[in-house]
């Protein structure tokens, strides 16, 4: 990466996509050979297939292929591009850019996160504790690029229809029971929005801060993320992990920068390279990040996550809940009710599929039917109640 110039410099939107191309292409090289992707596979017990489970803990990420089919995708874009309509104008304004009350105004938990072109929004800062602490190279965007773009998305359980109803789906689901266990728990959801020539980078990071020091640490503590793709990721756009790092504790970001010339441009990293409809799930103590989208192509990745229900009971709130939560038997039976509600509104739309069966309902899914009432008492707000570890 010599020919890349100091990590501090600001190099043009178009000179980055340039100075960047020889490292995308050689961990696209390197993500080929990691073998680690395919169709989600089970076995006769409803269980992810054990090579695909070795896989998964092994590298600590697995590329599911064609998962979400191509109706479901078109759903959801048209879901994503009706939020993106109705964000505020600007990031303080009450209204879109139609004029109209913009989305989210009554919501408890503001639902868009704006930042500048090309910036990274975390990194080197002690926002979300603490936990990127080096700065991604931050390129200038173009002249007529906007002041604020968006960055991320909340909420999607209760702003898109089919945002809730693809956190039922069953595939999905049998993969979370699998790596967590059937009571496993829900974490949190987040769009990560990254539009051509203007999207933010996200600064290197572990995702996890809650167990790092716990004397029962293991390569499982802080659960997994997935992310649902809306369009072709490439390695310009994409999320890059660091395989194997899940299992190595907190690493040292700043000294493997340091290693690295100082540069963002992290030699073992790979690219999570998909097609619309594939997921990934990624292990939430793997390193990754991802750079300034530079590139002409966007990427949408509906991110949730599932925890071990053992990693989240009796822990305090972290990351963007406060501290004084605390997640109790109560505070996780509301949220995980999310889950519940989604199976069903998910079978409501999709008649034919066989709907997740979720151990911690199975005797009580009457009470959870999608309706106006479970819309009130569950859906509205539920992000107040995340579990972030
Ligand atoms: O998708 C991205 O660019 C960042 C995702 C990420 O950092 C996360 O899910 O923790």
């Amino acid at each position: 990466m010599n020919e890349l110039p100091p990590q501090s410099s600001s190099p043009t939107r178009a000179e980055h996509a340039v100075l960047m191309s020889n490292y995308l292409a050689s961990g696209e090289v390197r993500a080929k050979a990691l073998g680690n992707r395919g169709p989600m596979r089970f076995d006769p017990n409803g269980k992810l297939h054990q090579d695909i489970l070795d896989a998964y803990w092994k590298q600590g990420f697995y590329v599911f292929e064609g998962v979400v089919d191509e109706g479901e995708i078109s759903e959801l874009r048209s879901g994503i591009d009706d939020m993106l309509e109705r964000a505020p104008v600007t990031p303080d304004a009450k209204i879109d850019a139609k004029g109209r009350t913009a989305l989210g105004r009554g919501y408890a938990r503001e639902p868009y996160t704006f930042i500048k072109p090309l910036s990274d929004p975390w990194g080197g800062t002690d926002k979300l504790n603490g936990r990127h602490p080096t700065q991604m190279m931050q390129p200038r965007a173009e002249a007529d690029a906007p002041e604020h773009v968006v960055f991320l998305m909340y909420s999607m359980c209760q702003s898109m229809p089919a945002g809730l109803r693809v956190y039922g789906h069953p595939q999905l689901l049998a993969a979370a029971a699998s790596i967590n266990g059937e009571d496993f728990v829900p974490y949190n959801d987040a769009i990560f929005v990254k539009q051509p020539g203007v999207g933010g980078s996200v600064a290197w990071h572990q995702d996890g801060v809650t167990h790092w020091d716990n004397p029962e640490w293991d390569e499982g503590i802080h659960g997994f993320n997935f992310q649902v793709q809306l369009y072709s990721t490439t390695p310009a756009n994409c999320l890059w992990v660091v395989p194997g790092t899940h299992k190595k504790g907190r690493i040292d970001i700043k000294q493997a920068i340091a290693k690295n010339n100082g540069r963002d441009t992290l030699p073992d990293a790979v690219p999570l390279l998909c097609q619309p409809g594939d997921v990934t799930a990624v292990n939430r103590q793997m390193l990754h990040g991802s750079f300034a989208n530079t590139s002409k192509d966007v990427r949408i990745s509906l991110t949730f996550g599932f925890h071990r229900r053992k990693s989240v009971l009796g822990q305090r709130g972290a990351l963007a809940q406060s501290e004084d939560d605390h997640y109790d038997e109560q505070r996780i039976f509301d949220r995980s009710a999310v889950i519940q509600v989604a199976i069903d509104a998910r079978h409501q739309h999709f008649a034919q599929e066989v709907p997740f069966d979720y151990r911690p309902f199975r005797q009580i899914k009457d009470d959870f039917r999608f309706n106006d009432e479970t819309f009130n008492r569950v859906i509205k707000d539920y992000n107040t109640r995340d579990l972030a570890i």
